[in-house]
């Protein structure tokens, strides 16, 4: 066993207490309503859910355990992992048991190879990387384990195996669905003496003379690690999970999710957005020309990727981190030129518009570009590159809730008639949905 078995096995016991306490103590406190817009409106602000690895405050963005994101930039993913699981950095002899975990969990079982390949080349890296996860399903500790009458209290330890094994393999299987994907060659194995970052990035296969594109890979996988829960794709892993579904299962639902263009495939989306612009101006536009495209785009009915936020309301601190990587490695680039004369003008665009809550530029306005500039040019890839990251946060959150023992996850749904109806201050019989 590792260290951060080790560690979280110290914590479960006050863990496990100190929520026993605050439901005993405060079960009856209120600390949320519900209104009928937030209902029909994706529950936005709705608090119904713990999330203890990380929280996104809407004036500060991604606070890590405390530590704000932009203070964690220098850090490896691993120890990020470890951080977002017992709420402590990793001394070094913690990071390098951990390490040594992954490394010895990194080899990718030979079946996984046979069905990507056997998928039709047209299929989204997405659902190849969806698909490579669950296929991986076989190998679950947790569901073995569970069928031989494992008891609650352990439930937390084969997820751990589980999130360790999934971890370990994910840089490997989703450099290898770049290479299948886009026909660059057989998958490239694992090298025991790189970090998981720069593993992940050598395994891509892409030249890097400078050691440019690992510093940028290591730094984008820290970035994206975590998003506290109710995004999409934490609260489908989450809600998965609750069910007792393994973490193969429930990661790989969580992924499906994160695929969605108004979620983790925004960062796909926007090259696609800066290359169009690039491609009409023939290079950098002038700042009426970019006003004009944004206008255009709102006014064909579509979204502007890579701005918005259901929670954020100030400018992404991982946009920030990854705007000045750029601007200290690219500033003269065209397509990093564009996205910067974008994070001038959208916001007063959308600002004019007055739909959205929250015009600023989220992590994805700017990956993309930089992405290209390495020579990570493909760009239906990127929101893999987004799941190995995310898989950071969905794992540790898995485990933390085997550890909790948290319950199955199953809010009460109502009809649109009960709610017409409860909202009017009519009384609502139990029977049709109006129990508490
Ligand atoms: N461009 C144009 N319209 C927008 C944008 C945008 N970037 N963001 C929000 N709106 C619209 C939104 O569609 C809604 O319109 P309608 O009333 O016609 O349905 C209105 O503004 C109000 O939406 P909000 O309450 O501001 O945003 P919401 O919380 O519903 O959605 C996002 C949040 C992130 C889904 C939304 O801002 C968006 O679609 N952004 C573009 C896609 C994107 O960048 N997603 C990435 C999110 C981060 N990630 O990596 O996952
Ligand atoms: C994320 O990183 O998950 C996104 O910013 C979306 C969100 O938090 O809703």
């Amino acid at each position: 066993m590792g260290k951060l078995h080790d560690r979280l096995a110290e914590q479960a016991p006050a863990l496990r207490d100190k929520i026993r306490s605050v439901v005993a103590e405060h079960g009856g406190a209120v600390v949320s309503e519900v209104t009928v817009s937030q209902v029909f409106g994706g529950m936005r602000g709705v608090k119904g859910l713990v999330c203890d690895t990380s929280v996104v405050g809407p004036d500060k963005g991604l606070v890590v355990r405390g530590i704000p994101i932009a203070d964690l930039k220098k850090r490896l993913p691993e120890e990020i992992f470890y951080l977002l699981c017992t709420g402590e950095l990793p001394n070094a002899e913690a990071l390098a048991s951990l390490q040594q975990e992954l490394r010895q969990r990194s080899q990718v079982p030979s079946y996984v190879w046979n069905i990507l390949k056997a998928l039709p080349a047209d299929t989204h890296p997405m659902a190849m990387f969806s698909t490579a996860i669950l296929s991986m399903e076989r190998e679950s500790v947790f569901r073995k384990a569970y069928s031989e009458g494992m008891q609650k209290a352990e439930y937390w330890e084969p997820a751990l195996e589980d999130a360790l094994r999934l971890l370990a393999v994910l840089p490997g299987v989703a450099a290898g669905i770049y290479r299948i994907h886009t026909r660059k060659g057989e998958p490239l194995p694992p090298n025991p003496k790189l970090d998981w970052g720069a593993d992940f990035a050598a395994m891509l296969g892409l030249p890097d003379p400078t050691g440019g594109f690992r510093d940028l890979m290591k730094l984008f996988l820290t970035l994206h690690c975590d998003h506290e829960g109710g995004n999409v794709s934490a609260f489908t892993c989450h809600t998965v999970g609750s069910a007792l579904s393994d973490p193969f299962y429930a990661v790989s639902a969580g992924m499906n999710g994160l695929a969605g263009p108004l979620h983790g495939l925004a960062n796909q989306e926007c090259l696609h957005f800066v290359l169009g612009v690039r491609n009409k101006y023939h290079g950098v536009p002038t700042d009426d020309q970019l006003r004009d495209y944004v206008w255009e785009t709102l006014n064909s009915g579509r979204v502007i990727p890579g701005y918005g936020h259901a929670v954020l309301r100030v400018t992404d601190p991982r946009f920030t981190a990854l705007h000045e990587f750029g601007d200290r490695v690219c500033r003269d680039d065209v397509m990093f030129r564009i996205v910067d004369r974008l994070f001038n003008i959208t916001p007063q665009v959308l600002k004019e518009q007055g739909k959205v809550k929250d015009p600023w530029p989220n992590v994805d306005a700017v990956s993309g570009s930089l992405l290209y500039l390495f020579g990570l040019t493909e760009f239906e890839y990127y929101t893999v590159l987004f799941g190995v990251s995310r898989a950071l946060g969905m794992c540790s959150q898995l485990v933390l809730n085997r550890l909790l023992g948290t319950p199955i996850t199953r809010p009460k749904s109502v009809s649109t008639e009960w709610l017409i109806k409860a909202a009017s201050g009519a009384r609502v019989p139990a029977t049709q949905g109006g129990s508490k």
